[in-house]
């Protein structure tokens, strides 16, 4: 696999601009190159041709007849059961939503057991976000009179197991308590409404088993029901739990990209997505950095990868070494002592990267295994003990760093996160106190803020990476348009400055440019906020529907009339695809720029990029062409202003 002490070049002088726009990246795939190591990109290449009936969605597994495959453009049309294209694409889709609602839904669960073992006592876990259950408490209708911290917080944890526990025929609290009436009738009237996370994942993995579902309309119709799985079950009830047990996040400033790793420090990397682990190794590299450098290190230095580098940077300012398709590019700097991942997004191959240094690999879950890592199984009771153990390995790895295979790129950017509601708010009550939202309202009706697009998703290598997300918000922000960004595409803006002050005055149009300074100058930043507000993690894309809901109640309208869009530029997990759907459902337009394996289905394409417009107002926008993308966001955006008269 590797050949590190390889000091010449082998191969011939390569470019990676069709990898990725991130100088930082394209200089570690030349360290790879020169070191023969395999990274992701050279398993892309490998793969080539991707199968084509995969890409267009026509393939179907779901019984032991198969594999069948239809042609699409002869015979045979139907597989061997008589599933046509039709069917096969509709049941594929629906079992990768599933698939990516089991992810969030499966997140969720964790940080509500780690909330309850908190609340109870059991766990080291201090609840930090005693400010967020007065708020969820009062959503779930639970009476916070005479009773403390501790009890609320457990009996919020118990309400969200009742979610997941619900035997009736009522569709779940969570989604019922956070969505408006409006969205909920209309949910109810196309029966989309989940009752129980568990039970759906069950019945759209029966439904769509050999022999059951033969509608592609009904099982679209599952996929729309999977997306609020993701949306409620996931992604609010996520977020909801980690913020009462870590905190709200509020404003942090921090830095982005691979120049964030030390190289005189023990470098720890968090990757995966679960804060309960994350902000356990966070806090014990802290505690322990004396042993670090007893041991001749000059401290201990944490970077964040996907989530995980989010969900801490959100609450405790920690940098962001990379997004998804940096985490091998990471090691290969050969400055790494330890990668910690929990659950999502790590790539197998990440053992056998760290194989050709020092890095040692830690998997802490008992779903989320490599053969060739190190195993401490954390729980919430023993997570004081396991992020110990998993620090102290580091430590022990840096005196066996190799200086001579040490390379760090030198890029990082400043950037700025914590931007949940509540600091969005807070940032807006400066300029008005008593109607924090006024502002925002009153300059989107002036034109000042033209719209607002949230960004989110992953890396894929499929195309290059970070530059769809680069120039679709180039483009909005020239046009007024406001950003705001959760996932990899939040990790991509932040390493070029969008996140910053800076790349407000760099990037956004002239007007926006006046509202961010305004709200920044009153907010005592002393200068403008960022031009994209970093929302925080994958499961933090709540936050971005909690905004919607804000800005349509003020508004008296729907969610569906706002001058509002969404994008996933580089799509990549099911999750994007569960939480796309979700979106869809609140009525939002939303733009994917890597085309899902739905082209076999003609009918499939017609309901997601059209048809599904007429029941919840949102539709899919597949565009691979960045500035096209943004173009159709931006007549959207128009459509939308026209239709509410400003
Ligand atoms: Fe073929 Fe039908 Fe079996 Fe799918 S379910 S593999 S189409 S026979
Ligand atoms: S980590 S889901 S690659 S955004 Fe949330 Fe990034 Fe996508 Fe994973």
């Amino acid at each position: 696999m590797c050949d590190t002490n390889q000091g010449s070049h082998t191969h011939a002088h390569q470019h990676y601009c069709q990898q990725t726009i991130d100088p930082a990246a394209a200089e570690m795939l030349e360290k790879a190159n020169r070191e023969h190591i395999e990274t992701t990109w050279d398993r892309f290449e490998q793969q080539k041709p991707q199968c084509g009936f995969g890409d267009l969605g026509i393939c179907c597994r779901n019984c032991l007849q198969g594999p069948c495959r239809i042609n699409p453009f002869g015979e045979p049309r139907e597989g061997i059961c008589g599933a046509d294209a039709d069917l096969i694409v509709a049941r594929n889709l629906l079992r990768t939503t599933v698939g990516g609602a089991a992810s969030h839904a499966d997140h969720a669960y964790s940080a509500i057991h780690c909330l309850k073992a908190a609340a109870e006592g059991t766990a080291p876990y201090e609840i930090r976000g005693a400010d967020k259950i007065g708020p969820v408490a009062a959503k779930l209708g639970i009476s916070t009179e005479g009773k403390s911290t501790d009890e609320l917080a457990l009996e919020i944890a118990n309400a969200a197991l009742a979610d997941f526990g619900n035997q009736t025929d009522e569709p779940m609290k969570w989604l019922t308590a956070t969505a408006s009436p409006a969205l909920v009738e209309t949910w109810g009237k196309l029966g989309v409404l989940p009752k129980n996370p568990d039970r759906e994942i069950r019945t759209a993995m029966h439904q769509t088993s050999m022999g059951v579902d033969g509608s592609p309309i009904n099982l679209l119709l599952s996929c729309v029901k999977l997306g609020l799985v993701d949306g409620y079950a996931g992604l609010q009830m996520g977020t909801d739990i980690q913020d009462i047990l870590f905190g709200i996040p509020y404003p942090v400033k921090t830095e982005a990209n691979l120049g964030v790793l030390s190289n005189d420090k023990v470098n720890i990397v968090v990757h995966g997505h679960m804060p309960e682990v994350s902000e356990k190794i966070v806090e014990w590299a802290r505690k322990l950095e004396g042993e670090a450098i007893a041991a001749g290190a000059a401290g201990i230095n944490i970077a964040g990868i996907c989530c995980s580098g989010n969900e801490v940077l959100m609450r405790q300012g920690i940098p962001l070494a990379g997004n998804y398709l940096s985490q091998e590019l990471a090691i290969i700097t050969g400055a790494v002592e330890l990668m910690v991942v929990d659950v999502q997004c790590f790539m197998p191959s990440i053992t056998k990267v760290a194989a050709c240094y020092h890095t040692k690999v830690v998997t802490t879950t008992p779903i989320g295994q490599l053969p060739d890592a190190e195993y401490l199984p954390f729980t919430p009771q023993n997570a004081d003990e396991k992020a110990q153990e998993a620090v102290r390995m580091a430590i022990a790895a840096f005196a066996k760093r190799d200086a001579a295979k040490v390379q760090i790129p030198t890029h990082k950017s400043e950037a700025w996160g914590g931007f949940s509601l509540e600091t969005i708010v807070q940032a807006l009550a400066a300029v008005n106190a008593e109607d924090p939202l006024k502002p925002l309202i009153d300059n989107i009706v002036a034109g000042n803020v033209l719209g607002a697009v949230g960004f989110a998703g992953c890396n894929n290598v499929k195309v290059t990476q970070d530059q769809t997300t680069i120039e679709m918000v180039k483009d909005l922000l020239a046009n007024n348009v406001l950003i705001v960004a959760t996932g990899c595409t939040a990790h991509a803006l932040a390493k070029y400055g969008f996140l910053s002050p800076e790349g407000a005055k760099k990037y956004a149009g002239e007007k926006l440019l006046g509202v961010l300074t305004a709200v920044g100058e009153a907010a005592g930043l002393g200068g403008p906020l960022p031009p994209v507000l970093h929302m925080g993690s994958c499961v933090d894309n709540s936050r971005i529907g909690d905004l919607l809901g804000a800005l349509a109640g003020y508004l008296g309208v729907q969610i569906k009339d706002l001058p509002v869009a969404a994008s996933a530029p580089e799509l990549q997990h099911e999750k994007a695809v569960s939480i796309g759907t979700w979106v869809v459902a609140l009525g939002v337009l939303t733009h994917v720029g890597v085309v899902p394996p739905v082209l076999g289905s003609p009918l499939v394409s017609q309901v997601l990029t059209s048809d599904i417009e007429g029941l919840t107002g949102g539709k899919f926008l597949v565009e691979t062409d960045p500035h096209a993308a943004a173009q159709g966001i931006l007549d959207h955006i128009n459509a939308k202003r026209k239709a509410l008269g400003i």
